[in-house]
């Protein structure tokens, strides 16, 4: 089993495309674990292996049920609960957005929320995936006491419906990062 590649798979179904895999999922997000190894060909220990190993814990598996923590473009309500966020927090972008970002704040796009994380590096990890990564701070103490209502979902990524401009400043970070460690973590 390539363990990425049903984690890949998986984000796609239950954060997206549900009707890919012939399942729906419940007003929370919930999808049957027995439907969703019958349609992916999984067993019920292979499924519990990716879900354990996951690097970002993006999926709750509660008995007979599974669920993506974050990431949907679907309509879910996943019902966390309003938390009040660390002093600030991070979001990672690429130069070419920061213009309408400076803009008009940031936006979710197709997701539910806009996502933010706890630290820069985290952030600066997901502007990588788009090409060369901008890292933006969030003065989330400033937002929260302005009425903005965050929330973090089960795996630690802090969700907002928005953030005006006025709430962002762009940080430095180090164009290249040195790693010292030569442990084989990843
Ligand atoms: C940008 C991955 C123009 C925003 C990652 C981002 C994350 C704007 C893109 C998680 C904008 C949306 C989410 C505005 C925001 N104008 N561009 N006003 N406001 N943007 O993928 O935060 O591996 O929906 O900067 O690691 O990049 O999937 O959100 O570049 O944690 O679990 O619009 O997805 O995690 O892109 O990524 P996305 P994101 P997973």
């Amino acid at each position: 089993m390539d363990v990425v590649r049903v984690s890949k798979r998986l984000s796609y179904v239950l954060r997206h495309h549900p009707e890919s895999a012939g399942l729906t999922l419940d007003g929370a997000g919930w999808a049957d674990v027995d439907q969703l190894l019958t349609a992916l060909r999984l067993t019920r220990a292979e499924l519990e292996h990716v879900v354990a190993t996951n690097d970002k814990r993006r999926f709750e598996l509660r008995g007979d049920r599974i669920r993506a923590s974050q990431g949907h473009s679907i309509a879910v309500d996943l019902a966390y609960e309003t938390a009040t966020p660390p002093a600030e927090l991070f979001h990672g972008t690429v130069e070419r957005f920061l213009p309408s970002i400076l803009a008009e704040g940031l936006r979710p796009g197709r997701r539910h929320a806009v996502h933010l994380s706890p630290d820069a590096e985290t952030a600066r990890a997901a502007g990588s995936r788009r090409g060369r990564p901008v890292v933006l701070r969030v003065d989330a103490a400033r937002l929260a006491s302005d009425g903005g209502r965050f929330a973090r979902s089960a795996n630690g990524v802090w969700l907002i419906e928005a953030v005006a401009p006025g709430y962002l400043s762009r940080i430095r970070v180090s164009p290249i990062r040195v790693r010292r460690d030569t442990s084989a973590s990843g």
